[in-house]
């Protein structure tokens, strides 16, 4: 290894030796294959080659992160803290390839090994530490705060295991342990030497010190270690590293003495082990939290031990407390680690001694929240005894902050007093709830949505009162995805073809992508784009074939639903419209003129019947779809099992058509749809979420919209809503229905699909899946028709590219940066 030489920002390593990079990398891969993995070098596999070019890149990461943290110290900047339950950050290779701007020497360092980069990339295994948008927000989030230098550290948990490994087996979803870490890390440090005491159970003691004052500590409580576990995030080109700090859980050092005291040696160690559980595993539910005490627990585990660095961090500066806020800003991404908010205050008012006031004025300036969803099931409450037992010295805490603010309320609204009911913290009624996010919202200076319609309803409805009472608070910022990995990397030969036509730049200033526009008009320039996107298409349709032994036509209209399974995200509304094509197709063969390769991904939550009864039903659909020889090529239907980070790479490129039909209202922005956007796939979705704004920037003759708007659903529930009037009217959502209850896709179980149907018809169709068939089915014969002008496609595929610029992370993070956190890069 070679040294560090000074701290300021231009510092480098040594020069390179006078060998070419390709050569020096190569020296390094080998070097790492005997030294680090203990292999020949003569004929390493290709997993290890993988893990020693992972290595070899992690030194160059270490290096860069290093000098990254001397210019952030030396210029003594206000630090962004980014606290969240889940980072879904992907595969690093390519990434991290691109960003250190080593790929061609990558490619010609393994050529020479006699390896393909493609196929030692797709030896990597993702971590899956998230579940779905909200974990690969914060990890592109992550990307463009390094990209723009910002002074920025990700929090999250090191879980043993990640979100489930989904398998179809007769076409039920099935789970599988996420055992990610079992080849062994490549990407990280594990610092096993620096970790922090977090400590929850136990009783709170009152006493009064020398000075009189009254004090609060906790006895008996059970203390577990935080071990910190380093990732490297680097900016696009720019020498410049963040980090992603996961906290795994290790047993305390006490039990060295404590199984002495017991005698029972293996009983002892045992329940130190049972400690380690805390990082274990990612809870799989997406937006229906489930409550239980060990999730508490890793929210808990969470927030203290990053607030300790925190400190510890803020300590070593020797400046007063009320200096906290200025020099640093905790964001809250979901309520998730909101307990941040009370830990904090326990800090500064039980072991700093500070008052509670000049407490709370540190607390409210240094806090921000993310929502990221109005559906109440989702909203995170906590039952108040088990809050008691697990946090106390918290719990008192938020009855303290709750019995000052609801006094302010009080003061504020003398005229509203069931405005306090609504308000309170916590939930008072036959069961008592702590509620997170009026904690969230009491606790921090700004409250944001994800999309401009989602932040609207926060104002409007879920939050309306918080709203009155702090308008100031309120804010939206549009989510972003990061164009690194969603466009350069899942699809370079498109980001090339851009590239030629208008340099570079886009890559890190994605409105430039404008400067596209005139070359929709070029005949040479649409060949092109189009013999791309071919190319892509035939790529999946190879994994397709690999996979599920379907064959598939490149050439016919990818129709792609690929997200988390919920009944809001309507996957139940699009499989109905398939079965109406396909009886169309049988009734009247020759209406159906464009052939369709839809194409179904995304998990469900092992726990939630519904969503996987709807995986099950499609999979039943594709079987009895894909087997009929009166359909022929006209309609495939695939389900790609296991949908990740790295699944969605490669099907995004390959997509036309991008299903984003949510119930107006429901999601809060959606990411996915501005990924397909960006890969010139275009749009059917409903008025919600980003979708809208995506409408706004690629022209709404670009996409297909259809369906009721926010109000129209609201109004409809209120009138009444009756699913059996569209039942009744629309004879062929009539005769798709009876299929399915009568047991057509399931003919040796005939119930099995009856209450999908039941839950339409007799359950008052919650998501509106009938108030919006009709005008779906207008609007994907608008698509159909649509394709068959190839040339008319090709246009408004590349309009979508040229005019997503304002859907980059880098945009988002900018104004995250410039509004609420108040920082710039270094
Ligand atoms: C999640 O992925 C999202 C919201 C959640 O609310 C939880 C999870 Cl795990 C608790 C998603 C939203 O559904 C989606 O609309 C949004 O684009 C994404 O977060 C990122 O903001």
């Amino acid at each position: 290894m070679t040294s560090q030489n000074s701290g300021n920002r231009k510092s480098r390593l040594p020069e390179a030796p006078a060998t070419r990079p390709a050569e020096s990398l190569k020296q390094d891969i080998l070097r790492h294959v005997l030294y680090s993995l203990g292999r020949d070098t003569e004929r390493p596999d290709r997993q290890t080659v993988f893990r020693a070019l992972a290595l070899s890149l992690r030194d160059r990461l270490v290096e860069k992160w290093i000098a990254s943290q001397r210019d952030i110290y030396s210029r003594s900047s206000k630090r962004v803290y980014y606290l969240s339950l889940e980072f879904l950050p992907g595969p690093f290779l390519r990434e991290n390839l691109i960003a250190l701007g080593l790929e061609n020497e990558a490619r010609e360092a393994l050529t020479d090994m006699g390896f393909g980069l493609d196929d030692v990339a797709d030896e990597e295994y993702e971590p899956g530490l998230g579940n779905g948008g909200l974990g690969r927000l914060a990890s592109c989030y992550l990307d463009s705060m390094a990209t723009l230098r910002l002074p920025a550290y990700g929090y999250g948990i090191h879980y043993a295991y990640g979100i489930f490994y989904q398998l179809i087996k007769e076409g039920r979803q099935v789970e599988r342990a996420d055992n990610w870490l079992r080849g062994g890390t490549h990407w990280e440090f594990e610092r096993s030497h620096y970790v922090h005491p977090v400590r929850f159970y136990g009783q709170v003691r009152e006493w009064v010190d020398e000075q009189g004052r009254l004090r609060h500590s906790l006895e008996n409580a059970t203390t577990v270690m935080a071990m910190a576990c380093d990732m490297f995030i680097p900016g696009h080109k720019n020498d410049y590293v963040l980090n992603m700090r996961l906290w795994a859980a290790k047993t305390s050092r006490e039990f060295e003495f404590s199984f002495f005291n017991t005698g029972d040696y293996i009983g002892a160690v045992e329940e130190k082990i049972r400690d380690e559980n805390i990082s274990m595993v990612l809870y799989p539910n997406d937006e229906a939290p489930e409550g239980k005490e060990l999730r508490l627990k890793q929210q808990f585990f969470l927030v203290s031990a990053t607030i300790q660095d925190i400190v510890r961090r803020f300590r070593k500066k020797g400046i007063a407390w009320d200096q906290l806020p200025r020099k640093n800003v905790i964001h809250l991404n979901e309520t998730h680690p909101a307990v941040a908010i009370p830990e904090l205050m326990r800090i500064l008012v039980d072991e700093e001694l500070l008052t509670w006031e000049e407490a709370w004025y540190i607390c409210v300036r240094t806090f921000a929240y993310t929502n990221h969803t109005v559906l109440p099931e989702a909203l995170e409450v906590w039952p108040e005894d088990l809050f008691r037992r697990l946090l106390p010295r918290h719990l008192q805490i938020i009855h303290e902050i709750n019995r000052r603010f609801l006094h302010d309320v009080r003061r504020q609204f003398p005229n509203d007093p069931n405005i306090l009911g609504r308000v309170s913290l916590v939930h008072e009624g036959e069961s008592r709830w702590v509620r997170m996010s009026h904690l969230a919202i009491v606790g921090s200076f700004s409250v944001n949505g994800v999309s401009a319609h989602h932040s609207e309803i926060l104002k409007e409805s879920v939050f309306h009162d918080f709203y009155k009472i702090f308008p100031e608070r309120f804010n939206n910022k549009t989510n972003g995805i990061t164009p690194r990995r969603w466009l350069r990397q899942c699809n370079p030969t498109l980001a090339w073809l851009i590239t030629e036509h208008i340099g570079p730049e886009w890559l890190t200033d994605l409105a430039q992508l404008k400067k596209l526009e005139p070359y929709v008009n070029s005949e040479g320039f649409h060949r092109a784009w189009m013999e791309v996107r071919l190319r892509n298409k035939h790529k999946l349709a190879e994994y397709i074939r690999d996979k599920n032994g379907i064959t598939v036509m490149p050439e016919s209209l990818f129709d792609v639903h690929v997200k988390r399974f919920h009944e809001y995200k309507r996957q139940l509304l699009n499989v109905l419209h398939v079965i109406a094509l396909y009886n169309r197709i049988r009734s009247s063969p020759g209406s159906v003129t464009v052939p369709r390769t839809y194409i179904f991904g995304g998990k469900a939550a092992p726990g939630y019947y519904m969503a996987k009864h709807i995986i099950r039903l499609i999979n039943s659909v594709a079987y009895t779809i894909n087997t009929d020889p009166r359909v022929g090529d006209l309609l495939k239907v695939v389900f790609l099992q296991n949908y990740c980070v790295t699944l969605a790479e490669r099907i995004i490129p390959a997509t036309d058509l991008s299903e984003q039909i949510s119930t107006a209202g429901m999601e809060a922005s959606g990411t996915g749809n501005m990924k397909f956007a960006l890969n010139g796939a275009i749009t059917i979705g409903t008025h919600d979420g980003a979708n809208i704004e995506i409408m706004e920037h690629v022209g709404n003759e670009n996409l297909f919209l259809f369906g009721l708007l926010s109000h129209e659903v609201n109004e409809m529930r209120s009138q009444g809503y009756n699913p059996r009037l569209f039942y009744e009217r629309d004879s062929e959502l009539r005769e798709v229905l009876d299929m399915i209850a009568g047991g057509f896709f399931s003919p040796s179980e005939p119930h099995l699909f009856r209450d999908v149907v039941e839950s339409l018809l007799n359950h008052g169709d919650r998501y509106m899946v009938l108030a919006d068939f009709r005008s779906y089915v207008y609007r994907q014969q608008d698509a159909a028709n649509a394709f068959m002008d190839q040339a008319a496609w090709a246009r408004m595929s590349m309009l979508n590219t040229s005019r997503m610029g304002f859907f980059s992370s880098d945009r988002a993070v900018d104004e995250y940066a410039k509004d609420i956190w108040g920082v710039s890069g270094v």
